[in-house]
């Protein structure tokens, strides 16, 4: 448990420098990243807040209130983040699900011993029918020499060398949720002093599973084991009691829940797209980060998922992440499915 003096009031900021009082060897660069990630999710935030009124106050394909040319909302959140990270000489280069190419710090900028990478609104699709939808993001120290700008394979480490991940959930209230190594804490935005403050410290996601979220439209395209550890998540099997299904089709969304009230998120494998769909880099990684913090874990169907080493900056990877009876029932399970 994270222990506060008496003020129950934590923002983020202050969170964060306590958490790096902790390390007396830290420069607060990493911190001034997370700060200015949570600048960019209370930026995203207005503007998914706002939508569903684009339409109304500005026509679709031309300039909206803002003045802003109609952009996707993906498109906007991409922009923003990239502005508020680019300036703050921590990075090196970052990487967006949303760029084919690694993004360079502007010539104007220092370089710094960080790279950011990072899903801007993942599930935007799920906006126009207001289904929450979030930003994910991952922090790696460089491994090339010099002070320069990074290179792509500072991006492509494996997900055990994260320092920090997290997540932002655009949801019935905004939360951003980060680890640096030390547990994960929840921070929910308190829109009337736009402030992240401390709601959920030292997450703890149940053993036990409550929630299975898979899509079961890929059933045919799934491999036998695969089909028959779905089967025993829904107590087919009889010697089980079922898991709740709940999927809303947005990862932060149904990763979220399951963290807080346990579950399992499967994205297998299918015949269709062998490496299922979710990138590894800049969603299974980060998300798996923050799980096994919070005493869960996360797999590909064959080893931990922070343990492939990536070759490629949008390879996706298969991902079941989630309550950590419900993992090692699918390592089990998925044993032969070699
Ligand atoms: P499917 C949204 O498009 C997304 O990238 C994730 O947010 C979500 O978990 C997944 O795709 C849903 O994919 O194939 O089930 O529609």
């Amino acid at each position: 448990m994270i222990a506060h003096s008496d003020t129950s009031i934590v923002t983020i900021d202050r969170f964060i420098i306590e958490q790096e009082a902790k390390f007396p060897e830290a420069t607060g660069e990493l911190s001034g990243i997370l700060y200015d990630l949570a600048v960019a999710a209370k930026m995203i935030s207005s503007k998914v807040r706002r939508a569903g009124l684009i339409d109304i106050l500005g026509a679709a394909g031309s300039d909206n209130v803002q003045g802003e040319h109609q952009q996707k909302l993906d498109v906007i959140a991409n922009a923003i983040i990239t502005k508020a990270m680019d300036h703050g000489g921590r990075l090196c280069a970052m990487a967006s699900e949303e760029e084919e190419g690694i993004i360079a710090i502007p010539p104007q900028f220092k370089c710094g011993k960080y790279v950011l990478l990072f899903d801007p609104l993942d599930g935007s699709s799920n906006i126009d029918v207001n289904v929450p939808v979030g930003t994910i993001f991952s922090v790696m120290r460089r491994v090339t020499p010099g002070t320069g700008h990074g290179k792509l394979k500072d991006m492509l480490q494996s997900g055990v060398k994260q320092v920090a991940a997290g997540y932002v959930i655009y949801g019935s209230s905004t939360m951003m949720v980060y680890t640096t190594g030390r547990g994960a804490h929840g921070f929910t935005l308190d829109p009337s002093i736009g402030e992240f403050l401390l709601s959920h410290p030292d997450i703890r996601t149940p053993n036990a599973g409550k929630y299975l979220s898979v899509n079961d439209a890929y059933e045919r395209y799934w491999s036998e084991p695969v089909r028959a550890l779905m089967r025993r998540y829904r107590g087919l099997d009889t010697q089980h009691d079922p898991m709740n299904v709940r999927y809303v089709g947005s990862l932060v969304a149904d990763f979220h829940r399951n963290l807080l009230g346990g579950g399992i998120f499967a994205y297998p494998a299918n015949t269709k797209t062998p490496n299922g769909k979710l990138r590894l880099l800049y969603e299974g990684n980060p998300l798996a980060f923050i799980c096994e913090q919070a005493g869960g874990a996360a797999i590909n169907g064959r080893q931990r998922l922070m343990e492939v080493v990536p070759t490629e900056l949008h390879e996706r990877a298969p991902l079941y992440i989630g309550s950590k009876n419900e993992v090692e029932m699918a390592t089990r399970m998925l044993e032969t499915d070699r």
